[in-house]
């Protein structure tokens, strides 16, 4: 098939490598075994390929049909595994797109968190009202794109309980969560509703280290490290597609696990 297309179009055989290269798995093997004719890239695209901004285009819309059919595959009934407390990675690892000593230094007395969007009740949260809420523990593995994993220890309320204390419409299609050291990531909302999606305020049973995201951090572990906002200053639910800081460097927005 591959040949065939080559002796259409040049470029063609790479554009296709390039968009089964950006699909995930099982999909790509899907991809591969069915979808490689022009017709397919026609579908597609609706484009012409061979111009490189067409075929660039025809990328996305690649990345976003991969986001649709990973949020049709995403079961929200499956847990992420759960570990005992003798398998938490210590030290457990620092990342993000700055050095350590660089991470926000949010203060505990002023902070703010702002919800916005579709939600009945936008009054902002304290610290004292956010510490007062229920919550659980799990100790789950963070596993993170850029190569490393490491088991941890997270406390805070269910995410699910916070959307239905601020009145949050789960009829919504994203929750857009804006950092203060400006980072972004959005999630699906089914996503969001997963049990084990969790607004985590401790660490380890320790408050938050700054490091970690003090005061804050979403804890998703069905999803890749990068979809885990630290410092969340700001909660948006709403039917716009946010995407992320490095969903825009093309880190594959969905990223499931
Ligand atoms: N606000 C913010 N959140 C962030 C990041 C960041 O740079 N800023 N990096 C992400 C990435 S890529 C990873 S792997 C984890 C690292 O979390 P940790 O420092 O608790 O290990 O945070 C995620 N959340
Ligand atoms: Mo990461």
């Amino acid at each position: 098939m591959l040949g065939k297309s080559r002796a259409r179009h040049p470029d063609t055989t790479v554009i296709l490598k390039e968009a089964a290269r950006r699909l995930d798995p099982p999909t790509r093997r899907l991809f591969l075994r069915n979808a490689m004719g022009l017709g397919t890239l026609t579908l597609l695209g609706g484009c012409d390929v061979v111009d490189g901004l067409s075929a660039e285009r025809m990328l996305g819309k690649v990345s976003d049909f991969n986001d649709r059919v990973q949020a049709w595959l995403f079961d929200p009934a499956r847990l992420a595994r759960e570990y005992p407390e003798a398998a938490i990675t210590r030290p457990f690892p620092f990342n993000a797109f700055y050095a350590e000593e660089n991470a926000p230094n949010v203060d505990p007395a002023t902070f703010r968190l702002d919800v916005t969007g579709r939600v009945d009740d936008d009054r902002p949260w304290t610290l004292d009202r956010l510490y007062a809420l229920p919550r659980f523990t799990q100790i789950t593995r963070h596993i993170c794109i850029e190569g490393w994993s490491a088991v941890g220890k997270w406390t805070g309320p269910r995410f699910s309980d916070f959307l239905a204390r601020i009145g949050a419409d789960t009829r919504a299609r994203y929750v857009t969560f804006r950092c203060d050291d400006n980072y972004v990531t959005s999630l699906d909302m089914a996503s969001a509703l997963h049990p084990q999606t969790q607004l985590a305020f401790f660490f380890d049973d320790e408050v938050l280290p700054r490091k970690y995201g003090f005061p804050m951090k979403l804890r998703v572990p069905t999803k890749l490290g990068f979809k885990n906002p630290k410092h969340i200053g700001e909660i948006e639910v709403g039917d716009d597609f946010t995407g992320g800081y490095w969903e825009t460097y093309g880190y594959n927005w969905f990223s499931g696990l």
